[in-house]
């Protein structure tokens, strides 16, 4: 094993993968990521991106192309970002996302310790756990300790990989650490997502080039922050001593309908009900209660804070898709 930092990212074509990368290689790390797919699309987004980062192909349901892969990045830090990560999804592909966002984890924690050997403490993991875990919450606000109730496939799979990350280190001594993340946005955020979805909508509404708006319930609530700062608090978690799981949040909940308020009026449009309609095929089988996150361990812990405001947070979405938009407006 190599003394330089040396990073192993999956999942780096997402959201969080792309700030990672960014910020491990501010670090002076040598940043590997996995790329799945013989000819992925988003691979000359991530190179323009973080043209230093060296890619390798594989898959986290095949097990050797991710063994194959550590032992080209000869990784120190090993953070498992990969999942397929959207809600809603995993209800019509439950087997799919139970394969990918649970067993993955368990193909990932095998390889790191079958790479490691004998030093397998060497190896810092990180597993990206989440708030949809805490589903029907058992208390406001969720801790690490609050019993996980998931309330979606997706949620169920990323218990699986939260307890099999908890197993490997108790079992191993495997420096496994979990972040128990609540949602978290930026620019980068899938279109999938409300965030983006409403950011996209509302900028495209202002200049002209869309005229309304579908979206679910808009009176679901969220914990949001901005993933920037997240990313920050999975890198402090892989420099402590001791492995460990820490819930990430700002511990303020924030609504749809709060977000469409202060999108819209950062264009000038104070009055959205004529744009914004509620479609039924987008309510979702299941919604988990009062997300709010209780951060207080990382804060002490790992002195972590969060630094985006929710409208600041909002503001830099639309602001960024408004330049999206203006360029397809003009033709470019
Ligand atoms: P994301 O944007 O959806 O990115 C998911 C990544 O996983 C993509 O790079 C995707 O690759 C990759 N992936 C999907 N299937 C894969 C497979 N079979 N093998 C290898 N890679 C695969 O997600 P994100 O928002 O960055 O979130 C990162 C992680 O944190 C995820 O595990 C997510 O579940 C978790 N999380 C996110 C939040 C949040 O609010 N963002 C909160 C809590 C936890 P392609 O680009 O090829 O599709
Ligand atoms: O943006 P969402 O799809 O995110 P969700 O379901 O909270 O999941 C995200 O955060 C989790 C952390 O808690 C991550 F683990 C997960 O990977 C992902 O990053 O939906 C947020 C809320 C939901 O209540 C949904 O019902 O917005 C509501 N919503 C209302 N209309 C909508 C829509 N969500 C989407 N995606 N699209 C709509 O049209």
């Amino acid at each position: 094993m190599q003394n330089a930092k040396r990073a192993f990212i999956t999942g780096i074509t997402g959201q969080d993968g792309m700030y990672l990368s960014r910020l491990l290689l501010s670090k002076g790390y040598e940043v590997y990521g996995l790329v799945r797919g013989q000819n992925n699309p988003k691979i000359p987004v991530l190179q323009a991106w973080a043209p230093e980062v060296k890619i390798l192909t594989g898959d986290l349901l095949d097990q050797s192309s991710l063994l194959r892969a550590l032992k080209v990045a000869q990784p120190t830090e090993v953070y498992n970002l990969g999942a397929i990560s959207f809600v809603a999804y995993s209800w019509e592909n439950a087997q799919l996302t139970s394969q990918v966002t649970g067993l993955g984890v368990l193909n990932m924690l095998e390889a790191v310790r079958l790479y490691a050997g004998d030093d397998v403490s060497a190896v810092r993991f990180y597993q990206a756990s989440s708030s949809e875990m805490f589903g029907r919450v058992q208390e406001v606000p969720q801790r690490e300790t609050t019993l996980l109730w998931p309330r979606s496939p997706y949620g169920v799979a990323k218990v699986f990989g939260h307890y099999m990350t908890i197993n490997y280190r108790e079992s191993y001594g495997m420096h496994a650490s979990s972040g128990v993340l609540f949602n978290h946005e930026s620019p980068l955020r899938g279109p999938e997502f409300v965030t983006r979805k409403i950011s996209t909508a509302v900028a495209r509404i202002s200049l002209g080039l869309q005229d309304r708006l579908d979206l679910g319930n808009i009176d679901a609530q969220r914990d949001w922050g901005f993933a920037g700062d997240y990313v920050e608090a999975m890198w402090r978690m892989l420099q402590q001593d001791e492995a460990d799981d820490y819930v990430i949040s700002t511990g303020e909940t924030q609504s749809v309908r709060k977000y469409l308020d202060i999108a819209f009026a950062h264009v000038g449009i104070d009055d959205w009900s004529g744009y914004v309609h509620q479609d039924p095929a987008l309510l979702r089988p299941a919604e988990v209660d009062l997300l709010i996150g209780d951060s207080a361990k990382a804060r002490t812990r790992l002195e972590w804070a969060p630094s985006v405001a929710f409208e600041d947070l909002v503001t830099m979405m639309v602001d960024a898709d408004l330049a999206i938009a203006a360029k397809e407006k003009s033709g470019a």
